[in-house]
């Protein structure tokens, strides 16, 4: 009786701390929450990197469909606003437990709306891990202290159209066992303008760009980490 009132409280403990993106900041405009991103209810993470909820989420935890695409200038930078639940405030970004790295990738379709994400076509366009060895100080610590907002530069060199925009955080608080990696992300829906396409990004398929034993995913971050190696591919620049 006392060992289930006792994990009970444990589970409610993990379950307070998750977070979601939730909202586009572009220009001057601040998307609604659930306008032009796929929110899920839930805020939960993914654990299984081959499973297709990787790539914007859903499936497991569900998301909303909505039909509104942001309009994103290329050569611009965009912030994805992250918060623990889809009301919180911006003092209540993700739990300090939930340390990790946190990323964005493009992916571009012919209608932002309708396509489901998963597969061929994403390219990394930011990233931070470790980001002060002698602190140990995280990108989730910067984001926390950054009101949960991650800086975003669309590449200028890319064609315009139609792009999905992942913004992706990992928690690796539990990822020094197999699939205790958690990951977070979601799908903004872009209209990018004014991009050159000069370049044409290498791209990679999400499931498929992560290994369950990445060494920036199955890691022991409680002990003093020298450096830290980013998941995925490299960043794509012009
Ligand atoms: C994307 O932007 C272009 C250029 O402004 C525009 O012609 C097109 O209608 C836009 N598409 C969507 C889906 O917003
Ligand atoms: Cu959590």
């Amino acid at each position: 009786m006392m060992f289930h009132s006792f994990s009970f409280a444990a589970v409610f403990t993990l379950a307070a701390c998750h977070t979601i993106f939730t909202q586009l900041e572009a220009g001057s405009v601040t998307s609604a929450v659930g306008v032009g991103i796929r929110d899920p209810n839930y805020d939960g993470p993914i654990y299984d990197v081959t499973s297709n909820d990787i790539a914007c989420n859903g499936g497991k935890n569900p998301t909303t469909a909505t039909n509104a695409i942001i309009t994103v200038q290329a050569g611009s930078t965009v912030k994805a606003i992250w918060r623990h639940t889809l009301t919180s405030g911006a003092n209540d970004v993700i739990d300090p437990s939930h340390k990790g790295p946190v990323m964005a990738y493009l992916k571009k379709v012919s209608n932002a709306a309708t396509d489901p994400g998963y597969g061929a076509g994403w390219f990394k366009i930011q990233e931070a891990g470790l980001t002060n060895v002698a602190t140990q100080d995280w990108a989730t610590t910067d984001l926390i202290a950054a009101k949960g907002e991650q800086s975003i530069t669309i590449p200028s060199c890319i064609a315009p159209g139609q792009y999905l925009l992942r913004a992706e955080l990992i928690a690796l608080h539990g990822a020094s066992s197999s699939q205790g990696a958690q990951f977070y992300m979601e799908c903004a829906q872009i209209n990018i303008t004014g991009g050159t396409g000069a370049k044409s990004p290498p791209t990679v398929s999400l499931p498929g760009a992560y290994k369950a034993t990445d060494p920036g995913i199955l890691i022991n971050i409680y002990k003093t980490l020298t450096g830290y190696t980013i998941p995925g591919p490299s960043v794509f620049t012009c």
